[in-house]
Order: C-alpha cells, then structure tokens, then sequence
C-alpha cells in the first residue's frame, strides 16, 4: 500500500474518478488543481497548484511515493498554454520528484495524440515512432522523453500511458478502437503500483477492444487484464453516431478528429 499518493488534476474528468476510486490503494491521497476541489475528505488533503510554479510543485511532491500525473492540457491549444501546464509542468514535477524525500513512482497521463497520425489500418505497440497530431500530441511525447530520461539517470519509475478515449462509454466509431472504460482505468493503475519492478513502459490505455490498433505485449510483466470490450456497444454507436467517411480523419488516423485541427493562434 502506497502511504501517499498525489493526484494532480483531480478536478478533471479522469482526476476526478482517480479521487473517487485510488483511496484503497494509499492511506492518504493529495489532490492538486489549479481550483475545484471542494471539500477534503477525512484521508483527502488538498493543495491548489499551477504545475508551472516550480516551487509550488516541489513542496507539492514532496514525501509523496505514488503520484498518479492526470494535471495538465488535455487538448490541443495555443502553445503559451501547452508549454506552461504540459512542458514546464513536465519538468517541474520531475525535478521535485528527483529532489523529493520519497522517490516516488509515477503515472503519467500520456496520450493516444503522440502516436495519432499513424494510420488507422497500421497496429502499434510500444516501439512504435511517435508521431504526434498536434502541439498537444508533441507535449506528451516531450512527456514521455522526459519520463525515460529521469528513469535512466535517476531511476524514477514511470508508467507512461498513451490513454486512448476514457469515458463512460465509446461515443462514436473510432472509440470502438481507442476506449478504455474507468473499470480497466483503475485495474490498470492498481497494477502500475503494485508491480514489484515496473521500469519505464509505454502502455497502450484502451480496454480489451476487438477492434483495437494497439498492442501492449510488452508490458504483459504488469499483470493488467483489461476485462471490458468496446464491442458491446457496436450496436448502439452504430445507432446514435454518424459513420465517417472513408477519407475522414476519423476514419484514417489513430488520433482521428486531432488530426485536423490546425495550430491555435490568438
Ligand atoms: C485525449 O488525449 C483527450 O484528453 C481526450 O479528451 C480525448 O479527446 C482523447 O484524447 C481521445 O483521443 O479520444
């Protein structure tokens, strides 16, 4: 059992169901965001933090040995914004956790985006090149990079997830293939920590999905078992949702509608 762990983003859509569902796996939890937190729980302590203030995030990390790193831009946006929350943050939180009291193990909330121009008809796993489909795809492989270097000079251990579509249910065709349901989320997370050696993987975040692209034998070592399948739900998207077409870019790229975003200026 971790003694304790950090959330950053827990005001987020998946920070928020880390806070809901991590407690058992720590015996106490520090939820960070910029704001929205709301009211501390009795194992809850909250600590409001712009990840680019570096002081701020050091005491923030400090005598944590878990952190799972949801805080950050988790869409394509003007570059000011990516650098300070996904590039600066990046560094600041690995160099607190390099001076930390506890080297703590990290979680990182990776993205499908750096891998999001590959084409939808090529399978993935973790040697795969990056290719990223935005300024926002960039930022989670600096990410990435970042994680891999901090392990090789300083041995800090961090899950690098490339988190495909996290959300209740696929909304739509490409979600067949990229969903992870919050299930599998938290199993996944529970493994990352309690697996006695974990390195510095790339971990494809996307359920048992027969229609997946991504192929995560690599980190079989972690014991994660997806269980769910985005099947179940072929019906009811193929219902609800439009089907694109062939020559969409939700039909030809892994990152699908990123990929024709163009880059934000004022
Ligand atoms: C992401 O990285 C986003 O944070 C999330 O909102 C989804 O858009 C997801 O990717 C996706 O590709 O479905």
């Amino acid at each position: 059992m971790l003694k304790k762990l950090l959330i950053t983003g827990a005001n987020g859509n998946l920070g928020a169901v880390c806070r809901e569902r991590l407690a058992p796996i720590a015996e106490s939890v520090r939820l960070s965001a910029r704001k929205g937190l709301g009211e501390a729980a009795p194992h809850e302590e909250i600590v409001y933090c712009d990840l680019s203030d570096k002081d701020a995030v050091e005491a923030l990390v400090d005598g944590c040995d878990g952190i799972v790193h949801m805080g950050g831009q988790a869409t394509e946006a003007k570059w000011e914004t990516i650098r300070s929350a996904n590039i600066d943050g990046m560094f600041n939180l690995y160099e607190a956790a390099r001076k930390s009291s506890v080297t703590p193990r990290i979680v990182f909330a990776s993205s499908n985006h750096a891998i999001g121009y590959h084409k939808q008809t090529d399978r993935l796993d973790a040697k795969s090149p990056t290719r990223p489909d935005g300024l926002y795809g960039v930022s989670k492989v600096f990410g990435e990079a970042m994680a891999s270097m901090y392990h090789d000079k300083f041995g800090i251990e961090t899950a690098c997830v490339r988190i495909g579509s996290c959300f209740p249910e696929p909304r739509n065709h490409r979600m067949l293939s990229t969903w992870m349901s919050y299930d599998d989320f938290i199993l996944m997370i529970e493994r990352i920590f309690m697996v006695p050696k974990l390195g510095c993987p790339i971990i494809y975040g996307a359920s048992a999905n027969d229609a997946s692209w991504w192929d995560n034998r690599e980190v079989a070592y972690i014991g994660w078992q997806p269980k769910d399948n985005a099947e179940a739900y072929r019906a009811k998207v193929d219902a609800e949702a439009e089907r694109p077409g062939l020559d969409d870019v939700n039909a030809v790229y892994h990152g699908g509608a990123f990929c024709a975003d163009g880059i934000h200026e004022d």
